[in-house]
């Protein structure tokens, strides 16, 4: 160290008195105590002014519920008054005779169609809660029936003037069948007899039949039956279906994708068990999947967690997904209608 330079220590508390270090403390004690205080009168002025946090929060869920539940209700309402054209408006039918349509009972036929255990029954149900504002549905889920038969049933057709249904068609094995028919192309045709029949709702509320069985001849005008044509398809698949990764379905559902496609009829694709993914990374990839395996525009990809056993209680978003699928069903069926009209105009 340098000549002329020192190092003091400084103790700084050296020259305070204790009578000043009591005073000081005493000071401190009081401004932590004013400091308490002011901040015990915010908080009661908080808890005068606003409920307490939990009930803000109930407040703000309750809130939310009412929000989607008065959102439900107009859309129900919407599905309620639907008339056949709603959709599309009576512009776009103009060229084309669709007396038909408006004259039928059903309106527009959904045809519900995936493998087995996929959840078309849970998903009708769905549908049938969110229209019929019930606790269940009344379709059966996970029934066991014959192999080579192909079940068609009707749902909300007991709803008076609801212009469309959806029709539940039970495949047990067709979807491997129809795989198997294409690898071994000589039997496309039966096939293709299977799909007509659903297709073309040859097959009659209730009535059960074998797969290569003609239920009915065509009719001398093959338009004389439309209304009771599928005129839309939802196809039912399940996100934990690992045959949908692997590219089965893609061969699996060849034959009906084409059968439909070439007919310009535009299938929306339902993803279910969404609950049940647990990597929401690989959503995306389901949904290009699913798109390409059912021929579905990505746009009428949707992902949906049913109804099921264990999630039961009324959920808004589950009815809200349910009506948003059944209105681009509406959508693609009035599409679909005009393009086999114009087919039938030129003959
Ligand atoms: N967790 C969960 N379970 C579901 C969902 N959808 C359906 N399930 C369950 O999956 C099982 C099969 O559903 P179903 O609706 O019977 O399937 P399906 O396509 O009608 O089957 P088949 O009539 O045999 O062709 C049932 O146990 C349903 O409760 C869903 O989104 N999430
Ligand atoms: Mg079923």
């Amino acid at each position: 160290m340098g000549p002329g330079l020192r190092v003091a220590y400084v103790n700084k508390n050296m020259d305070v008195s204790y009578e000043a270090k009591k005073k000081r403390a005493r000071a401190l004690r009081e401004t932590v105590e004013r400091e308490q205080r002011k901040l015990q009168e915010a908080e009661r002025e908080t808890l005068r002014l606003f409920p307490k946090e939990e009930d803000q929060r109930k407040q703000r869920h309750a809130e939310h519920l009412k929000k989607l539940q008065q959102e439900s209700l107009r859309e129900l309402e919407k599905l309620l008054k639907y008339r056949f054209g709603d959709k599309q408006g009576s512009c776009y039918f103009s060229s084309v005779d669709v007396r038909d349509m408006h004259g039928s009972d059903s309106g527009i036929r959904i045809g519900i169609l995936g493998p087995t255990g996929s959840g078309k029954s849970s998903f009708i149900n769905t549908c049938e809660r969110a229209i019929k504002l019930t606790t269940r549905g009344s379709c059966k889920t996970q029934i066991r029936g014959a192999e080579d038969t192909i079940l068609v049933e009707d749902y909300l057709d007991d709803i008076e003037g609801c212009k469309f249904r959806l029709v539940d068609i039970r495949t047990p094995g067709f979807f491997g069948y129809s795989a198997h028919f294409h690898m071994h192309n000589a039997h496309v045709s039966e096939s293709d007899i299977a799909i007509s029949n659903i297709m073309y709702g040859r097959i009659r509320p209730s009535q059960i039949i074998d797969f290569t069985e003609r239920a009915d001849e065509l009719s001398d005008s093959w338009d004389s039956d439309f209304p009771h044509w599928l005129h839309a398809v939802i196809f039912v698949l399940s996100v934990r279906d690992p045959r949908l990764l692997s590219g089965t379905h893609m061969i699996n559902l060849n034959v009906i994708r084409e059968f439909i496609r070439s007919r310009g009829m535009d299938p929306v694709c339902v993803l279910t068990h969404v609950d049940q993914v647990r990597d929401e990374s690989q959503l995306d990839l389901i949904k290009t999947k699913a798109s390409a395996a059912t021929g579905s525009d990505p746009s009428h990809v949707y992902f949906i967690e049913n109804y099921h056993p264990d999630h039961n209680e009324r959920d808004f978003n589950i009815e809200l997904r349910a009506m948003e699928i059944l209105n681009s069903a509406l959508m693609v069926g009035e599409r679909y209608v005009r393009i086999h009209k114009r087919l039938v105009k030129l003959g």
